[in-house]
């Protein structure tokens, strides 16, 4: 179906056909643009990154690119196809009709999952805002702005929800989208890693590949989900999704692979990497940690009496829910490691609707694995034995089971004292922290990289790696 153009607002949700809604949304579009224009990348508000647009939902129209300004981006409405005659895929109501208005009882339970989801979306481009000035190329600067639009264009698709479903409640709450701010100190976002600072483009990279693949995984426990304007909306932001994974899963491996290159030059020794201008291994190990750990806590709590709700109910699913062979849940058990508070550590047994957060978690952490054996790839094939690797999932909890337990990376719990003295060693150091700072100089001639990051394999879209991709006006 392809998206009408011709409206303020770009969709394909036939939003012409309902005046009221139109309105509502057209209400609030200069809000967002203001909002827009304060907290996102203001200083480039006359720039022009090369970004695409999505122009039709399907897979030939998907991606239009060209030099836009970003006040001017087409953000819009845009809805995955409907399958006709939808089926409810899992929980109580398995088999059941798909819902296309929000049940009565379940409206509160959907508007905070929703409100939930749609927070992160304006958060990230919040806490990326001043990135621009330090962009170690316009490859990557034009990557930034095109995961900055396209979370914009995540919290109009919850707003188009909260507007078309929820009626007064859901008007009022996306006004509160615009008005909670990242690490607001009156006013924050909801979860914590959406409060974090993103000051340097190591971070980024870390975010990208950690929290934004939590978005994944929790998009697809909604492209699940028996409301069907949900799925249909969080099918299409899993289309521009695998971007966002692919900027901070590229961009580790080319901070690695530039380390590797002046290690060959200089030797393992984090100084000297760190006095050729690379970032040494040890010190990315340490911004893992701190952007896996936190992004562990977006699953929620190991045990869960509202996710074992969520899924009864049918409001939100395992992602690819398809592949499992049991939709019910009603008698499996999953087994939890838990604090036994002695030092040690016990076993629990709980039910497996209660566990869904922690299941969706082990496939996420199992995907984490992956990128990092990857990573890991380049440091053998350039002959040296370190490795870059998760921390144990109880490493540094803020929610559910594990919430400050002093336990070391590898997962072992430790004395008080233990877990004190580590921490410097284990997360970012106020010094590693500053050394990072001093390596994020901005670099704007086409075709050409910062020093501690190296190119990428190729350019955007076919073009070439010295193309113009944004052009800085
Ligand atoms: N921080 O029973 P539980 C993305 C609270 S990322 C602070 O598990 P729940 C993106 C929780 O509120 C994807 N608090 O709770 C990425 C609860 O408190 P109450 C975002 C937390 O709510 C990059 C208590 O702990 N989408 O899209 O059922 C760039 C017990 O926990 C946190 C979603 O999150 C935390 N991290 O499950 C841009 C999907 N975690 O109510 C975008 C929507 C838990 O007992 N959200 N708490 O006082 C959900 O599905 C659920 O709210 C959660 C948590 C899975 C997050
Ligand atoms: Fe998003
Ligand atoms: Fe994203």
């Amino acid at each position: 179906m392809a998206i009408d153009y011709i409206e303020r607002i770009p969709n394909n949700v036939d939003l012409g056909g309902n005046k009221t809604l139109q309105r509502a949304l057209e209400h609030w579009q200069p809000r967002f643009l203001d909002w827009w224009r304060e907290m996102g990348p203001s200083d480039f508000l006359a720039s022009e990154p090369y970004l695409r647009t999505a122009i039709s939902v399907d897979r030939a129209g998907w991606a239009t690119f060209g030099h836009v300004k970003m006040p001017d981006y087409r953000w819009g409405i845009f809805l995955a196809e409907q399958e006709p005659d939808r089926c409810i895929g899992f929980g109580d109501e398995y088999g059941k009709p798909a819902w296309q208005q929000v049940p009565g009882e379940l409206r509160s339970t959907l508007r905070r999952l929703i409100v939930t989801q749609g927070d992160t979306e304006p958060a990230s481009v919040e806490q990326q805002r001043l990135l621009g000035h330090t962009a170690p190329s316009l490859y990557d600067l034009r990557n930034l702005f095109q995961v900055n639009v396209e979370e914009g264009r995540h919290l109009w698709a919850m707003v188009y929800l909260l507007h078309a479903y929820f009626g007064r409640d859901g008007r009022e709450e996306a006004e509160a989208l615009l008005e909670r701010h990242s690490g607001d100190a009156d006013r924050p976002r909801i979860l914590t890693t959406f409060n974090e600072r993103i000051d340097d483009w190591l971070s980024f990279f870390m975010f990208t590949f950690f929290t934004d693949r939590d978005g994944k995984f929790q998009l697809k426990s909604f492209a699940e989900s028996g409301f069907d304007p949900l799925a249909r909306t969080t099918r299409f932001m899993l289309t521009e999704e695998g971007h966002h994974m692919f900027v901070g899963d590229s961009g580790v491996a080319r901070v690695v692979r530039r380390t590797l290159e002046v290690m060959k030059e200089v030797g393992e020794e984090p100084d000297k990497v760190r006095a050729a201008g690379a970032i040494d291994l040890p010190t990315i190990q340490r911004y893992l940690n701190f952007w896996f750990s936190s992004s562990l806590d977006l699953f929620g709590a190991e045990s869960s009496s509202n996710a074992a709700s969520y899924f009864a109910a049918g409001v939100k699913g395992r992602p690819d829910e398809a592949k499992f062979g049991d939709h019910l849940c009603r008698d499996g058990a999953m087994t939890l490691d838990l604090p036994d508070g002695k030092g040690g550590v016990a076993r629990e047994e709980i039910p497996l609707r209660n566990a869904m957060n922690e299941a969706v978690r082990n496939a996420y952490v199992h995907e984490c694995a992956v990128g990092a054996r990857r990573w890991n790839g380049f440091v053998a094939a350039a002959g040296f034995a370190q490795t870059l690797t998760l921390p144990s999932t109880r490493f540094r909890r803020s929610t559910g089971l594990w919430t400050d337990q002093p336990v070391d990376p590898a997962g072992n719990v430790v004395s008080d004292e233990a877990y004190a003295a580590g921490l410097p060693h284990w997360l970012p150091s106020d010094g590693d922290r500053a050394f990072i700072k001093s390596l994020m100089q901005r670099v704007t001639e086409p075709g050409k990289f910062a020093a501690w990051i190296a190119p990428p394999d190729r350019g955007v879209n076919e073009l070439p790696i010295d193309y113009d991709y944004v052009r800085l006006n």
